[in-house]
């Protein structure tokens, strides 16, 4: 896969692309990531890459023949062109899954009052917000956006860690998790963790998986596949009843 992050702030990026599991899929070749300074794609002696919003008004608009001039430059066949914006479809899970089947992704992100109307209708394919919050720009949104995608990518995680299995590729937040010592100024792991016995570890954790769900996120379990037994704990729970602990 290839990814391109177009912006006007490249230093915003380098740092957290070279680290941990982004720099790693990098290093084994899963992945190339490459960020294009906006401003290289500008013309004239200043290189200007915004401009005053037509019909008046404050802020600043950015213009589109440098994104046009090296999103067309960049971009090879099949390459899905997006741009982050706070008016994008809301990113999740299942959004990064999708992206995460592209051969290209070339991630646009927006500055001052937005972009020119003439990019999101003609040269961009989609647009992704990644929540309800104001930020200053799509800088940080496209890393996360990278980040969700890469981690999907078969190798990335190492083979300790597959990430369908976890709680929210199965729409569930998780449980505790313990580790050395057993005991920490008298606060004692779980017995049941202890015990060796992997059937009932494996109970405890589903049942703790989906206490934490229903109290913390009752949303996810609208969507969430239960299995029976996992819907006769939820009923348990609605009737008063908690978990072993
Ligand atoms: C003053 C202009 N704002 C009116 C409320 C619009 C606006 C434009 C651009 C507000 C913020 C930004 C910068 N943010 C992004 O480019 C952005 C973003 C975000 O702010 N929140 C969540 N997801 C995203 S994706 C890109």
């Amino acid at each position: 896969m290839k990814i391109d992050i177009v912006t006007l702030f490249p230093a915003m990026l380098a740092g957290p692309l070279g680290e941990s599991i982004l720099g790693r899929a990098q290093a084994k070749g899963l992945v190339e990531i490459r960020v294009a300074d906006l401003r290289e794609w500008a013309e004239g002696r200043h290189r200007v890459t915004d401009d005053y919003p037509f019909g008046g008004g404050g802020g600043m608009v950015l213009k589109p023949e440098p994104l046009f001039r090296c999103v067309e430059a960049l971009r090879r066949p099949g390459a899905r062109v997006i741009l982050l914006d706070p008016q994008g479809r809301a990113f999740g899970q299942e959004v990064a899954a999708e992206l995460a089947r592209a051969e290209h992704l070339i991630l646009l992100c927006g500055r001052y009052e937005g972009v020119d109307e003439r990019v999101r209708e003609h040269l961009v394919d989609d647009e992704i917000s990644i929540g309800d919050y104001v930020l200053t720009g799509g800088e940080l949104p496209a890393l996360v956006v990278t980040d969700a995608v890469v981690r999907l990518l078969p190798g990335a995680l190492g083979d300790e860690a597959a990430p369908g299995k976890d709680s929210f590729g199965r729409g569930l937040l998780e449980g505790p998790h313990y580790t050395r010592p057993e005991e920490f100024r008298a606060w004692r792991v779980p017995e049941v963790l202890l015990s060796g016995d992997h059937a009932r570890v494996a109970r405890w954790r589903r049942a703790q998986s989906l206490w934490r769900t229903w109290r913390r996120r009752p949303d996810l379990l609208e969507t969430a596949e239960l299995t029976p037994e996992e819907q006769k704990l939820i009923e348990e729970f609605r009737q008063g009843k908690k978990p072993d602990a």
